[in-house]
């Protein structure tokens, strides 16, 4: 699959700039409890403004330890079992409430939307995390190629069902196939990304090839990957985890540190990859992005809508 050239940090900021500025910033993200996104820090106007100056995860550890459930529930079984996915050709049906309703091809997506690296804090809430430099685009960048009509509130999306190259969903017992939703304007929000590659690799199969969502202020499992189906609706669409069990699992499943899991406190995240001493980090509201996101909340009881 062709892969349109991609706008990184690197290429539109001098090499000993950049490396100056990656060694800088390693140094401040160390320091800091918090999250700090590029401008904040002074940075030149050239990286974005939502990729983070953060140390990232290594490949090797973002491509082995996966949760891939279509390829079985164990954390080294996706990176096993996908290569049996084929990818080539793609494409995303988008439906609901769009005016330009149908079967986009992948690579005509690709040709009409701006790929950038976006460095994005990870976090499962099985409490471990990543710092993952995705390369993807906006997902506003497709909704517009599809033409939202206004009454629609919500996007739904869908992975792949094919059973006879993902044989978790032969084994496993979640209602197939994986779905997962957003509100609109989550959905339309500039950090919400769809992603296509990971470093300078298109995107493993185990993370979710050729297509996954990204939404970097909730819990990993809103972060659908394999998309074949995008549906803008007016109903809170139904989600994988809140159909087994809605108590645990929340539609918004927003990264929040005072709401606790029933298995897991929320308290405290671990580094993948930091080793067996890796120290645990506090969680942050909305995994470090409150400054960006905070306000798609006034007002709403973020315990009840956990
Ligand atoms: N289709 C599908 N998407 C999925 C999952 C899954 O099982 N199936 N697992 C989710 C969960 S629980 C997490 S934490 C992330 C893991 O993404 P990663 O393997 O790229 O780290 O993918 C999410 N997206
Ligand atoms: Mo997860």
């Amino acid at each position: 699959m062709a892969y349109k050239t991609v706008l990184k940090y690197s290429d539109v900021t001098p090499r000993a700039d950049y490396l100056n500025r990656r060694q800088l910033m390693g140094g401040a993200a160390g320091l800091t409890a918090g999250l700090t996104l590029g401008p904040a820090l002074g940075a030149s106007s050239d990286a974005s403004p939502y990729s983070a100056d953060l140390e990232t995860t290594a490949l090797e550890d973002i491509s082995s330890y996966n949760n891939f459930y279509e390829f079985g529930t164990g954390k080294t079984d996706p990176a096993k079992h996908a290569h049996q996915l084929t990818i080539d050709p793609w494409s995303v049906e988008i439906g609901g409430m769009v005016d330009r309703p149908g079967t986009y091809g992948l690579e005509d997506i690709l040709g009409k939307v701006t790929l950038e690296e976006r460095i994005y804090r990870f976090r499962c809430v099985e409490t471990w995390s990543m710092v993952v430099p995705w390369v993807g685009f906006e997902l506003n960048q497709l909704l517009s190629l599809a033409g939202v009509q206004g009454a629609a509130k919500y996007v739904a999306f869908e992975t792949l069902y094919r059973p006879d190259e993902m044989p978790g969903q032969k084994t496993v017992s979640l209602e197939w196939p994986y779905r997962e939703g957003l509100r609109l304007d989550e959905a339309m929000h500039p950090l919400t990304i769809l992603a296509t590659g990971i470093y300078d690799d298109p995107m493993p199969k185990q993370n979710g090839a050729p297509l996954r969502l990204v939404v970097p202020w909730k819990y990993g499992y809103k972060s659908i990957k394999s998309i074949v189906r995008v549906t803008l609706t007016d109903k809170e669409p139904q989600t994988t985890w809140n159909m087994l069990q809605p108590s645990e699992y929340g539609f918004y499943s927003n990264v929040n540190p005072q709401v606790s899991h029933p298995r897991w406190s929320q308290a405290y995240e671990k580094p993948i990859g930091g080793g067996l001493f890796a120290k645990r980090q506090e969680t942050l509201m909305f995994n470090g992005y409150e400054e960006e996101v905070a306000r798609l909340y006034d007002g709403m009881d973020l315990v009840v809508n956990h």
